[in-house]
């Protein structure tokens, strides 16, 4: 058996045969080797859920946070050593739902993260209960009577707070999502990839099928940096668009514009602290 920087042999998994999860693991591997990183360069962090154990199948540095967490953990480790390739990994749940204020919050700040959403519409770790983006009227054993809300739309929300980079792509396109992927690695500041993903057990509306029924790619002729136009194909109904929404490729990211770097390069975690000025800041506080 081949073996790449990225992986662990033997691969043991506790997802489901079938689980969309699968074919995400992979893509990331090759966009990483594809991107001529190495496992030392790179930090996957992740929170809790089926998405969240993605770190725990690739070798490289990781960070398994607390549910919904997953992205202060990532802005702070970019804030403390720039040089890194950081990654959040989470699923619907645990990005737009406990992690939802996280997402709002981080996207203001343009930290230079890509965020990786594995959309199953559904919580498949605690066994199937409806998550934000589950369809309205989508039945489980405790929306006995179908989910009443009307789902969480993250792209649209993600444009209207000018998130620099703005991605959705199904898991069964390959192609599509590592193109994505790539960009969105390489883009400088916050990309969000929402990745729709079929969870084989426990959601049995949005199948495979469904999803590639259900999905269309954006027009080539999109202009990507027409945020209006973006925000319109995010709020689109019927089909949904598969493909960049939109990039602002001219906000700074969070990292660059700390005080702390402005006298210095040197990354946080090598410096030693200026322990004349902690006792400055002490004396202040008396
Ligand atoms: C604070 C907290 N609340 C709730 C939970 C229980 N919990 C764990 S994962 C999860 C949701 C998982 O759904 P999602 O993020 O969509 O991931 P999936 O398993 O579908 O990949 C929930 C509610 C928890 N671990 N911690
Ligand atoms: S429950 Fe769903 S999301 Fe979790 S491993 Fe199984 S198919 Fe995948
Ligand atoms: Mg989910």
């Amino acid at each position: 058996m081949t073996s790449g920087p990225f992986d662990i042999n033997p691969l043991k998994t506790s997802w489901c045969p079938g689980c969309g999860n699968f074919p995400i693991l992979e893509m990331l591997k090759s966009t990483f080797e594809k991107l001529g990183l190495s496992p030392a360069d790179l930090v996957v962090v992740s929170g809790i859920g089926q998405a969240g154990k993605t770190p725990h199948y690739l070798k490289c540095n990781l960070f398994n946070g607390l549910h919904g967490r997953a992205i202060p953990l990532a802005t702070a480790v970019k804030a403390v050593n720039p040089g890194l390739t950081v990654i959040a990994e989470g699923g619907d749940g645990d990005m737009y739902g406990e992690g939802g204020n996280h997402l709002l919050h981080a996207i203001r700040r343009n930290p230079n993260i890509t965020v990786i959403v594995h959309n199953n519409m559904v919580y498949g770790l605690t066994k199937g209960q409806a998550s934000p983006t589950s369809s309205r009227g989508f039945k489980t054993g405790i929306q006995v009577h179908g989910v009443v809300s009307e789902p969480f739309n993250p792209l649209a929300v993600a444009i209207a707070l000018n998130a620099s980079f703005v991605a959705r792509s199904f898991a069964g396109d390959r192609e599509e999502t590592s193109r994505v992927l790539t960009r969105a690695i390489e883009h400088r500041g916050f990309a969000l990839v929402d990745i729709l993903q079929p969870c084989v057990t426990f959601n049995k509306i949005n199948t495979f099928k469904w999803f590639k029924d259900h999905i269309e790619p954006i027009d080539a002729k999109h202009d990507t940096a027409n945020r209006i136009a973006a925000l319109e194909l995010a709020l689109r109904t019927g089909k949904l668009p598969v493909g960049i929404f939109y990039i602002d490729g001219e906000r700074p990211a969070f990292e660059e514009t700390l005080p702390v770097y402005e006298k210095s390069d040197e990354p946080l975690f090598v410096r030693e602290p200026d322990m004349e000025e902690v006792r400055k800041i002490l004396e202040e506080m008396k």
